[in-house]
C-alpha cells in the first residue's frame, strides 16, 4: 500500500486526480488536503492545510507519513497573478518551499512531484518550437516567475538534500469543472449561458491569436501519476500535448457546437499586459521516461466542459 498526499486537492486538478486515482490505483491510499473554506466530496481522507504556514504542512507529513506527495496547491491563474503578485509569491514560492523545508526536515524521503507549467519558457523564439525542457526560461509574467522559482528551488533542494523530487511544466490544461478564469472553460460558460437566454448572443473575448497547447486534464492526472511511478528524481518534464492550438480554432469549436447566432466581442480587459504568440510542448521526454500519450481529443473535452457548463444552474 502506498500513502499518497495531495496537497491543493480541493482544485480543479485536485479532483480530477483524486477521482483518477481511486478508479485506477486500488493499492494507493490518498489524503488531501484543502483550505478551510473548501469542500471535498470524495472517498479519501481529508486534511486542511495552508501552505503559507510552514507548521500546518509539517503536521501533515507528520501525521500522514507519505509515499508520494503531489504539490498541486497554487494560486493557478496568470490573469490574478498579475493583479495580485504580491500573494502569488506568498502561495506559489513561499509555500513551495514551505513544503521543501518540512520534507528537508523528515527521516525520510517520500517521492514529491512539483506542478509547474509551461508559462515558465515564456518568450519561446520560433527555431525553440516545440520547446524541450533544456530550453532557456524567459517567463513573462508574474505566474511564469513563480513557477521557475519554484522549478529552481526544488532542483536546488532535491541536489543538496539528496530528496526525490521531480518537477513538471504542464502546459494549458482544461476539461470538465475547471474555473471559468480558464479560456476553454470561459467560453464554454458564457455558450451555456447565451443557450440558456441568460446572456445576449455576444461572446466575450481576449487575445485569440495565441497559440497554446492544450491537453484533457484526465490525461494531465494520468501522466502525473506515471511520472510518480516511473519519472528520475531532479528531473523536470513538460506535460502537454506536443500540438498548439490558436484559442481563434478553440473558439470556432466551440462556437460549431452550438445552435445559437454568436457574435464576438474582445474585451479589452481579457487582454493580457504582456501575452506570448506560441507555447508548444515537446513531449518526448516525458513519453519516454513514462510511456505516455494523449488520448483524449480537444474536441471531446470541448464538448464534455460545455455539457457541464449547460447542466449547470445560473450557467
Ligand atoms: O484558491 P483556493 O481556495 O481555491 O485553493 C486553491 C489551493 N490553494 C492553497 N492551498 C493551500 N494553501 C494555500 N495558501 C493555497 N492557496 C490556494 O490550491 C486550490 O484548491 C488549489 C489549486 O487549484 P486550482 O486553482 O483549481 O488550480 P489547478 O487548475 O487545479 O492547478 C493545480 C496545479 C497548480 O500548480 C497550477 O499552477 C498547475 O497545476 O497548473
Amino acid at each position: 500500500m502506498k500513502k499518497v498526499l495531495i496537497i491543493g486537492a480541493a482544485g480543479f486538478v485536485g479532483n480530477h486526480l483524486i477521482d483518477y486515482i481511486l478508479n485506477s490505483r486500488k493499492d494507493w491510499q490518498v489524503t488531501g488536503t484543502k483550505m478551510p473554506n473548501e469542500k471535498i466530496n470524495k472517498d479519501i481522507e481529508v486534511l486542511d492545510a495552508d501552505i503559507t504556514d510552514i507548521e500546518q504542512i509539517r503536521t501533515v507529513l507528520k501525521n500522514v507519513h507519505p509515499d508520494y506527495i503531489f504539490h498541486l496547491a497554487a494560486l493557478s491563474s496568470v490573469a490574478v497573478a498579475w493583479k495580485n503578485p504580491q500573494l502569488a509569491i506568498d502561495i506559489n514560492i513561499k509555500g513551495s518551499v514551505n513544503l521543501l523545508d518540512a520534507l528537508r526536515e523528515l527521516d525520510y524521503k517520500p517521492r514529491v512531484l512539483m506542478i509547474g507549467s509551461g508559462e515558465e519558457y515564456g518568450h519561446i523564439r520560433e527555431n525553440e518550437v516545440p520547446v524541450n525542457e533544456d530550453n532557456n526560461t524567459r517567463p513573462g509574467n508574474i505566474y511564469a516567475v513563480t513557477k521557475v522559482t519554484q522549478n529552481l528551488i526544488s532542483k536546488v533542494y532535491c541536489d543538496a538534500y539528496k530528496l526525490d523530487i521531480m518537477s513538471t511544466r504542464s502546459f494549458n490544461h482544461t476539461g470538465p469543472n475547471q474555473a471559468p478564469l480558464f479560456v476553454v472553460a470561459d467560453f464554454c460558460k458564457q455558450v451555456a449561458e447565451i443557450e440558456k437566454g441568460l446572456k445576449e448572443p455576444v461572446i466575450s473575448v481576449g487575445n485569440l491569436s495565441a497559440k497554446r497547447d492544450f491537453t484533457d486534464v484526465r490525461d494531465v492526472v494520468r501522466a502525473y501519476c506515471l511520472l510518480m511511478e516511473k519519472g528520475t528524481a531532479g528531473e523536470t518534464y513538460n506535460v502537454g500535448s506536443g500540438k498548439a492550438v490558436e484559442i481563434r480554432s478553440i473558439l470556432d469549436m466551440i462556437l460549431g457546437e452550438s445552435e445559437k447566432q454568436i457574435e464576438v466581442r474582445v474585451d479589452p480587459a481579457k487582454l493580457r499586459p504582456v501575452d506570448v504568440p506560441i507555447i508548444e510542448a515537446d513531449i518526448s521526454k516525458l513519453k519516454n521516461d513514462t510511456g505516455w500519450t494523449p488520448e483524449i481529443p480537444l474536441i471531446q473535452t470541448i464538448r464534455e466542459t460545455l455539457d457541464v457548463w449547460r447542466n449547470t444552474q445560473n450557467a
